[in-house]
């Protein structure tokens, strides 16, 4: 912090208060939380997102459904919500709540847990999502699972729970070099026009649990990063060759979301457990921005959320004082 800073704040009892509740709100969700690397590998250095710089994804929180495996249960409401989002120039990163409240280890996880999301006005315009990013925890061989760049398939399910997404290299048991952190080659190969991208820095994923809630206990988050550079890199290779697009996911879109997830299953399983947003997997599969997708989201950067408090509280101090009686 500046010196300058220091003294707005030591000066200015209004700019200390809302410094005090910010990091009081911070640590009070944060007490005694734990957070676990879960991909590429258990000890991958990878600076996430400050807490406040998450904001909310509208339109995706939902109830405790009971699901028998709570790590399978997308919870959130208007006190702490479902799902998050953060950007910088490098990354998007996404943050899913489920309802586990214990301590995640290494076994905690054995599942699929997906961001789905549908591009306003690019590919699927229907209701089926673009692309969807996964976290296979089935196996925890990372070197051919783990976070997963999908594709959906080319026509409506008849519900949420009968969507069954593919994976973007066209191999379930490996990582070829369309898929995030993928090096190998063979099936859907190469398509020209791939943009190079530092394999190994193509994405990251956590979980961090300990979360307090106002109505849902204790439950944890699952973090997602994936770069921009790996996601820019997939302009030839959607199905069906939109060669035009310079980037078919990227930074100044409009994005819907949705969230999906079932136990002990690969991500080429069905979200039989759970979709956010109020809809379940028996929920009639939606038109584009229907029942289980968010509100729209613009993938654009933004300052954090304490740098605008902090330069407006600082704005204070032009005003005329009143004087004290
Ligand atoms: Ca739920
Ligand atoms: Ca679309
Ligand atoms: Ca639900």
């Amino acid at each position: 912090m500046s010196p300058h800073l220091g003294l707005l704040i030591r000066r200015n009892p209004r700019i200390a208060a809302v410094l005090a509740l910010l990091l009081g709100g911070t640590l009070a969700e944060t007490a005694g939380a734990a957070e676990m690397m879960m991909y590429p590998t258990a000890t991958s250095s990878f600076s996430w997102p400050t807490a406040t710089a998450w904001a909310p994804i509208s339109g995706l929180n939902d109830p405790n459904d009971g699901v028998s495996a709570p790590e399978n249960d997308f919870v959130g409401d208007s006190a702490n919500a479902c799902a998050y989002y953060a950007m910088d120039s490098n990354y998007i990163y996404l943050r899913m709540r489920v309802q586990f409240s214990g301590t995640v280890d290494s076994s905690t996880f054995r599942d699929f847990h997906t961001f789905y999301i549908d591009r306003k006005g690019y590919g699927n315009e229907n209701g089926l999502p673009d692309y969807g990013i996964s976290w296979d925890s089935k196996s925890n061989d990372t070197s051919n699972h783990g976070l997963e760049f999908q594709i959906a398939p080319t026509s409506k399910p008849t519900t949420w729970g009968d969507l069954k997404m593919d994976d973007k290299d066209n191999s379930t048991g490996s990582k070829l070099i369309p898929d995030i952190n993928g090096t190998a080659t063979g099936g859907s190969g190469i398509a020209s026009g791939w943009v190079s991208h530092t394999v190994g820095a193509d994405g990251y994923i956590r979980t961090v649990d300990g979360q307090s809630t106002t109505n849902f206990g204790t439950t944890t988050y699952i973090d997602f990063a994936v770069s921009w550079n790996y996601l820019a890199s997939q302009y030839t290779a959607y199905p069906g060759g939109a060669t035009t697009n310079t980037s078919a996911l990227g930074l100044n879109q409009q994005w819907y979301f949705a969230l999906g997830t079932n136990h002990a299953t690969t991500d080429h399983g069905y979200p039989s457990a759970d979709i956010a947003g109020g809809a379940n997997a028996s929920t009639a599969f939606p038109s584009q921005g229907g029942s289980g997708w968010s509100s729209v989201v613009s993938t654009a950067i933004v300052p954090e959320p304490t740098a605008l408090i902090l330069l407006a509280s600082a704005g204070v101090l032009f005003l005329p004082r009143r004087r004290s009686s």
